[in-house]
C-alpha cells in the first residue's frame, strides 16, 4: 500500500505526533502490521489492517479487545505495577470514537507501540517458567471481567468443528491435492475421537470455558531485555475458550524444538524441559482456580494444539491455500507435516508429561 493512502488512514486516529513514516512490521499470517514512526518524542504506533473475512465482526473484536485491555490495565493499576504501559497494549480510538477505521472496505485501528521488547522465536526454560506464570495470571485477571465476550471466530479452537472442515475439504478435493496427503488424513482420522475429548467434557458440564488469548504462540508475546513478559499482543482471538487453549498453543510453538514450518522433521521435536518449566510456571499461577479436571488433561492439550494445527493447515492446503498466507505452493503442507511431527514426538512424551505433573502436585 502507498505511503499516502497509509498516512491518511493514519490520521483519522486520535494521535499526537508527526508521522515521518509508516513501514511494514511483523509476520503475522492473518493480520498486515505496520509501524508507524513519528518524529522527536512522541510514541510510536502499530497500525494494523483487521482481515475482515477471517474476523466477520469487527466491531464486537474491538469491544472485547478494548474490555480486556482496560480490565487487566484497572488490575495492574490496583496492583500498584509499575510500567503498566507496558504491560497492557493501549489501543487509540479514531476522531468519531470507534476504535477502528473503515477504508475503502477495509478495516484499521491503531494502537501505541511499546519500545525496546524483544521477541524472543526461542524461550528457554527460564523464560517458559515466567511465560507460565504470566498466563495463569492473565487467565486469573480476566476470570471476573463484568461483561461478556464475544466469540470473534465461532468454534475456533473446537474440535469438532475443525474436523468437519477438513472433512469437507477432502470430500470436495478442490485443488486436487488429497491424494498425495491421504495418509496424513488417515493419521488424523486415528485419532480424531480421543482429540475431541474436550467437547464432550464441556457437554457433560464438566468442563468450563474461561476467557484465554487462544493463540498464545511465542511470537505473539513481548518480553523485555532481561526475559520477563511485558505484554500478549495479538488479542484478536480472546474469548470464552477451555484452558488447554492457552497452555497448549503455547507449547505448540514454545516446545517444539524446530520450526513451525521447518522442512527438516529431524529438527522438529517436543521439548520436555520446556514443557516442566511452563508448566511449573503455570500451576503456580493456575492451580487455585483449574478444576482436578483440567489439570489431570493438560498433557493432553499439549497434543491437541499440534494437532489441531495440523487438522487446519491440511485443511487449507487441500483446500488451495485459501486461509493463511504462504510463501510458496507447498507452504501449507511443509507446515502441516511439521505440526504432525510435532505431535507425534508429543504423544510419546505422555507418560513423562502425567509423571511430571503428579509430582508437581505432589
Ligand atoms: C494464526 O495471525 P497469527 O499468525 O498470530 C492463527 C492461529 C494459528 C497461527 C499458526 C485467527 O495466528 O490460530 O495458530 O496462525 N490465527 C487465526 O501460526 O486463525
Ligand atoms: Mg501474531
Amino acid at each position: 500500500m502507498e505511503q499516502q493512502d497509509l498516512k491518511h488512514i493514519v490520521a483519522q486516529f486520535d494521535i499526537t505526533g508527526n508521522v515521518v513514516e509508516v513501514k511494514p512490521l511483523g509476520n503475522g499470517l492473518i493480520n498486515t502490521t505496520y509501524k508507524v514512526c513519528t518524529e522527536g518524542d512522541a510514541p510510536d504506533y502499530v497500525l494494523q489492517h483487521i482481515n475482515n473475512a477471517i474476523f466477520p465482526d469487527v466491531e464486537m473484536l474491538m469491544n472485547n479487545i478494548v474490555a480486556v485491555t482496560a480490565h487487566i490495565r484497572a488490575k495492574l493499576e490496583a496492583a500498584a505495577t509499575d510500567d503498566v504501559d507496558r504491560k497492557v497494549l493501549t489501543f487509540v480510538p479514531a476522531k468519531d470514537g470507534k476504535y477502528f477505521y473503515l477504508h475503502e472496505d477495509k478495516y484499521w485501528r491503531i494502537m501505541v507501540y511499546i519500545p525496546d521488547t524483544v521477541s524472543q522465536s526461542g524461550v528457554t526454560p527460564e523464560s517458559s517458567y515466567i511465560v507460565g506464570e504470566t498466563f495463569g495470571n492473565f487467565q486469573a485477571m480476566l476470570a471476573d471481567i463484568p461483561v461478556s465476550l464475544g466469540e470473534t471466530i465461532k468454534d475456533f479452537h473446537n474440535m469438532e468443528f475443525r474436523l468437519q472442515q477438513l472433512r469437507e475439504a477432502v470430500a470436495e478435493n478442490k485443488a486436487g491435492r488429497l491424494a498425495e496427503v491421504q495418509w496424513l488424513v488417515d493419521e488424523l482420522e486415528k485419532r480424531a475421537d480421543e482429540m475431541c475429548k474436550g467437547e464432550r467434557l464441556h457437554r457433560q458440564g464438566e468442563l468450563p470455558k474461561r476467557i484465554c488469548h487462544c493463540d498464545t504462540k511465542v511470537d505473539n508475546i513481548l518480553f523485555d531485555q532481561a526475559g520477563n513478559v511485558l505484554c500478549v499482543i495479538d488479542l484478536d482471538t480472546v474469548m470464552p475458550n477451555y484452558i488447554f487453549s492457552d497452555f497448549g498453543d503455547f507449547l505448540r510453538s514454545a516446545a517444539n524444538t524446530g520450526d513451525e514450518d521447518d522442512k527438516n522433521l529431524d529438527n522438529v521435536n517436543f521439548n520436555m524441559s520446556i514443557f516442566k518449566a511452563f508448566t511449573e510456571g503455570y500451576l503456580k499461577s493456575a492451580r487455585c482456580f483449574l478444576t482436578p479436571i483440567e489439570i489431570e488433561n493438560l498433557p493432553y492439550a499439549a497434543c491437541l494444539f499440534p494437532y489441531m494445527q495440523t487438522v487446519r493447515f491440511l485443511a487449507d492446503y487441500i483446500n488451495g491455500d485459501t486461509y493463511y498466507k504462504i510463501q510458496y505452493p507447498e507452504h501449507n503442507l511443509v507446515r502441516s507435516k511439521a505440526q504432525f511431527k510435532l505431535l507425534q514426538s508429543a504423544e510419546a512424551a505422555m507418560p513423562e508429561m502425567k509423571a511430571f505433573i503428579a509430582e508437581q502436585l505432589g
